[in-house]
């Protein structure tokens, strides 16, 4: 028997923290007018939601050490892509065409290996799970295929659990650049994920407990679609009838993403909008 290490909240939640400062660009040039307007219309939200449910000191002050702890946990991005992301989401898709698109969640890593239209995705000798063979094509609009197009892929092992953010996983674990061929096509096999669970000894898994929530994603893929001269899409793929497709506690399944695999095997037609 090997000695097995559970993940924990600050394996997970607190390194995507790090992932994030290293990997993203946050400084923008931004109005005052237009932080005005936004940054007022969130404190005025949360200034009703003390209004109408009579919220007390006691509540404040538990609020305010909560938000602390997220903060030192290193759980901002966790708890900021489970429960607000979507809507952001949502908006930037109200001006796009081709295939959905979902949030990006807290745990892409860039620069994986780049490997042909038909590849197995990096995995341990002995990993785990049930074979899974995700095939399909990218197009464009018109159904023109996109030979070339990269899909960036990453997901969960059959334990929920994310290479970059659990001990023990080795580095670029089931992530990988597939590069689709002269049809645009990819064969890409792989291991079935398992649904995600937000780790519950951190501030975001103790509200969730405390709310009485549950703490699952369904079983997903994330993918980032890109061809030259097209918009790149982020988005996620899910299963048929699988558990937490109907309750996902990060919103951010839409039924256009929900696969249906037979005998193991899943197919998705990619399209892509001209930019
Ligand atoms: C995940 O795996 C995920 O995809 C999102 C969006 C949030 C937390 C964990
Ligand atoms: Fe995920």
């Amino acid at each position: 028997m090997t000695a097995v290490h559970t993940p924990t909240a600050a394996d997970s939640g607190a390194s995507a923290s790090a992932n994030f400062r290293s990997t993203t660009r946050s400084s923008l040039d931004v109005s005052p007018e237009r932080v005005s307007t936004v940054v007022t219309a969130v404190l005025q939200g949360v200034h009703e939601a003390i209004r109408v449910h009579d919220v007390t000191y006691p509540e404040f002050q538990a609020a305010k050490q909560w938000l602390m702890d997220l903060g030192e946990g290193g759980e901002w991005p966790l708890f900021l892509d489970v429960f607000v992301e979507h809507v952001v989401e949502e908006v930037a898709a109200r001006t796009q065409d081709g295939t959905k698109g979902s949030i990006l969640g807290p745990y892409y890593l860039p620069d994986q290996q780049r490997l042909p239209s038909v590849t197995t995705l990096p995995a341990r000798p002995d990993e785990q799970g049930d074979a899974l063979v995700f095939s399909g094509q990218v197009t464009d609009l018109d159904g023109k295929p996109l030979s070339g197009a990269e899909l960036d892929i990453w997901h969960a092992d059959s334990q929920g659990y994310y290479s970059g953010f659990a001990p023990d996983i080795p580095a670029g674990n089931l992530r990988g650049v597939v590069v689709t061929d002269s049809e645009g096509r990819f064969e890409i096999t792989t291991v079935q994920p398992a649904p995600y669970q937000i780790p519950h000894e951190g501030p975001t898994g103790q509200m969730i407990d405390a709310a009485g929530w549950h703490p699952w994603r369904p079983a997903h893929l994330h993918l980032i679609v890109r061809a030259p001269g097209h918009r790149t899409i982020t988005t996620q793929l899910y299963f048929a009838g699988g558990e937490y497709v109907d309750s996902d506690v990060a919103e951010a399944v839409k039924p256009e993403l929900v696969l249906t695999p037979a005998e193991g095997r899943a197919v998705y037609h990619f399209v892509l909008e001209a930019t």
